[in-house]
């Protein structure tokens, strides 16, 4: 071994262990566009027991009725965790407060009431293709921010635009987000922030350095910016609610098929993949 070789040993970073999330149904795909989306009880304990035993530890969950069609619905939710944990037992579960377009703040909360770890907060409004529009006021996101740290959940802090990192830092700074800070950087949705490596370097330079994140890249962004997630020490989201194909015009069978392919990418820089005990720890929960 040369001396050059042996210095870059020497200083080599040791990285965190990755945690992967499994979005793995979502509340706008449908079985039109891919048909392992899960929308009965069962239909979610397949999807997400594949998830987690390819490496996932954390499950983010929104929940339908079984015609497909998304709610909130506290008891609906309740169900489909109970029946999560049954075969994925120390899973982080972590409930979609963002619902889908057009519900109202407290419909959106339901679930919070089951006490999860963890739960999303969306940080701020944005078109959602057509005429519809996510609407996440400021007041919106401060009594969902108070709500969260009176239940003692992790609040995962969906962003979609830049600029909503900077709303989460000055409601972080005004007391309704507590530290250390989880982002999920959301990319590729039409009407937030592209999906490039230049919009991925944006946001990752633009949060606090105590904070963590994980990166969801829609569509055709998924694997690129988990591959640039894995080498840059980040987390990596991936899941029906993202995307459904596991590579051009190949359909995914499965939210497991997905998240293996990202365990393999991850193998081949060296990253070892986190448990949910070590998930736990990484994010202080
Ligand atoms: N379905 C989107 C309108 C979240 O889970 O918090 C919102 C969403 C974000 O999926
Ligand atoms: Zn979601």
């Amino acid at each position: 071994m040369c001396s050059t070789q042996k210095m870059s040993k020497k200083k080599s970073i040791t990285m965190e262990k990755l945690i992967i999330t499994a979005a793995i149904c979502g509340a706008e795909v449908m079985k039109e566009h891919n048909p392992a989306v899960p929308y009965t009880v069962e239909e979610c304990v397949r999807e997400a027991k594949s998830a987690y035993d390819a490496g996932a530890s954390i499950i983010h969950l929104h929940v339908r009725y079984d015609d497909g069609t998304p709610t909130q619905d506290k008891a609906r939710f309740e169900e489909v965790i109970n029946a999560i944990k049954k075969e994925c037992p120390d899973a982080i579960i972590q409930p979609s407060t963002g619902g889908a377009v057009g519900m109202s703040n407290d419909e959106r909360l339901q679930p919070t009431e089951l006490l999860p770890e963890m739960a999303t907060l969306d940080c701020g409004t944005l078109n959602f293709g057509g005429d519809e529009i996510f609407e996440n006021t400021e007041n919106t996101i401060k009594y969902f921010g108070e709500r969260m740290i009176k239940l003692g959940i992790k609040p995962e802090l969906e962003v979609f635009d830049k600029s909503m990192i900077e709303m989460a830092l000055r409601l972080h700074k005004k007391g309704y987000i507590k530290s250390p800070m989880h982002f999920d950087f959301v990319m590729g949705v039409n009407g937030g922030i592209g999906g490039e490596i230049r919009d991925f370097t944006f946001l990752r330079g633009s949060i606090p350095s105590d904070a963590t994140y994980t990166v969801a890249g829609v569509g055709r962004h998924e694997f690129t910016l988990a591959t640039l997630a894995i080498i840059d020490g980040g987390h990596v989201r991936v899941g029906f609610e993202d995307n459904v194909y596991l590579s051009k015009g190949v359909l995914a069978k499965s939210n497991g098929e997905l998240v293996e392919k990202v365990v393999r990418i991850a193998k081949e820089f060296g990253r070892e993949i986190a448990t949910p005990a070590e998930a736990r720890k990484i994010l202080s929960l």
